[in-house]
């Protein structure tokens, strides 16, 4: 079959054209979508769903945000890339604006997550060596068990999960690995002189949204002060409201030495990713010593600053707080032998498919919460994740829920 790329087709064929030219990497729920607006988004029969997932934290402002979209398109048809290899009139705004926002003194643009993250573990690396004085290549860089940080070699090397790293090999060294919420593995961690930095998430997605005791941010920060290490926070998925705060770290009112931004940075409709800091740790990088061809791109930089502007505008932390509430309260109380746990904060949640006798899976859930008209995906198993836009009123949230209970009704 070829298709004349402006042909209308079949769901079940856009579906066989990405199983003959594709790459196996993601297993999709059946369902092919065309349209997004707000909290809802359409198949090609038309199908309407509540978008419980997000991508994966990234549409936060929910899809075509019409102040994004407007952002987007003004600049799209002005200037859209220049390179670093000139300045743009709209990088600079960007860094002052994100720097202000999130009260750094200075922000390294980049584009996905992964390289963000990777971006922040170099400047660590640079500062141990420039700024701390440990021995040249002995810095290590310390990990949480069960962290994700997206699927690059060095992401990979970093990752305790077979699935990610098997075959992949050889890794990445100076990297060491300690139990999430544990501050006593911590400290023992940090007796080795040559500890760099700690990059953990606050809340770890994809191991299942896992919620550390509500001191253990304080704890790292203490530590990590006491040590002398670089506390890094990986926000990407966490941030940008959607814990029920601009930052999870704030819940506990705990500023990282390094912050890692991305996702809902772009609002959903751009790769946008960014590394916020200090002077002493970004200074220690110099011409020609990092970079990214894309990275602070005028577009990038007019649709991250519309995106924040929306998050602020229309209060999304405090509406994911309120909205969280309300779904973690009616999914506690749904009365089934399927769901074993209920767990989040704000508007980044997750249950626990218990297959109680029967076989039914969370996969199975997920087929049939499509069916109802809701959309989420499954990880590990046994977790379903939801992560609605945090732009979702009330009346929707208890419409959705509704939805759930029925779903698992109907499942029990
Ligand atoms: C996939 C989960 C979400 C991240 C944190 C960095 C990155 C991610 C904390 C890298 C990416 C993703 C990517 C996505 C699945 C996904 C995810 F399932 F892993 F947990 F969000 F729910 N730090 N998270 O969560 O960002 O380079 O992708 O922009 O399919 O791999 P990226």
């Amino acid at each position: 079959m070829i298709v004349n790329p402006s042909e209308i087709l079949e769901m079940s064929d856009y579906i066989a054209l990405e199983k003959q030219y594709g790459a196996f990497n993601y297993k999709p729920l059946p369902v092919v979508l065309s349209k997004g607006e707000g909290i809802f988004v359409w198949d090609t029969d038309g199908k309407k769903y509540f978008d419980f997932l997000s991508a994966y934290s990234a549409v936060n402002q929910g899809h075509c945000h019409p102040d994004i979209i407007r952002a987007l398109t003004s600049q799209a048809s002005n200037l859209t890339l220049t390179s670093r290899a000139f300045h743009n009139d709209k990088l600079g705004i960007f860094e002052e604006y994100l720097a202000k926002y999130f009260q750094y003194d200075r922000v390294l643009p980049m584009n996905s997550g992964v390289e963000a993250c990777e971006s922040a573990v170099k400047l660590a690396r640079k500062w141990a060596y420039e700024v701390k004085g440990i021995p040249n290549n002995e810095a290590i860089v310390l990990f949480a068990n069960d962290n994700f940080w997206g699927r690059s070699i060095a992401a990979v090397s970093a990752s305790t999960d077979p699935q990610s790293y098997t075959n992949f090999g050889p890794y990445v060294p100076g990297f060491q690995k300690i139990p999430f919420n544990d501050l006593v593995a911590l400290e023992a961690a940090f007796q080795n002189k040559n500890i760099a930095a700690f990059m953990v998430e606050p809340i770890q997605g994809e191991a299942g949204v896992v919620v550390p005791d509500s001191n253990y941010l304080t704890g790292v920060r203490n530590l990590c002060n006491q040590y002398n290490v670089l506390f890094i926070a990986d926000e990407v998925q966490t941030g940008i409201a959607r814990t029920g705060k601009l930052l999870a770290c704030d819940h506990e009112d705990v500023k990282p030495d390094i912050l890692v931004l991305g996702k809902a940075l772009g609002g959903g409709v751009f790769p946008v990713s960014a590394v916020l800091t200090s002077d002493e740790v970004m200074l220690t990088l110099k011409p020609g010593e990092h970079g990214s061809t894309f990275g602070g791109n005028p577009l990038a930089c007019v649709v991250a600053i519309a995106a924040l502007e929306v998050v602020e505008k229309e209060e999304l932390a405090k509406n994911a707080e309120i909205m969280g509430e309300i779904f973690r309260n009616r999914m506690q109380a749904i009365q089934s032998p399927l769901i074993s746990n209920v767990r989040g904060k704000g508007l980044l949640n997750a249950i626990t498919v218990q297959p109680f006798g029967g076989n039914k899976t969370a996969e199975d859930v997920c087929y049939e919460l499509m069916h109802h008209g809701l959309l989420a995906k499954q990880t590990h198993g046994d977790i379903i994740r939801f992560a609605p836009p945090l732009i979702i009123s009330e009346e929707e949230m208890q419409e959705a829920c509704d939805i759930i209970e029925k779903t698992i009704a109907s499942l029990d």
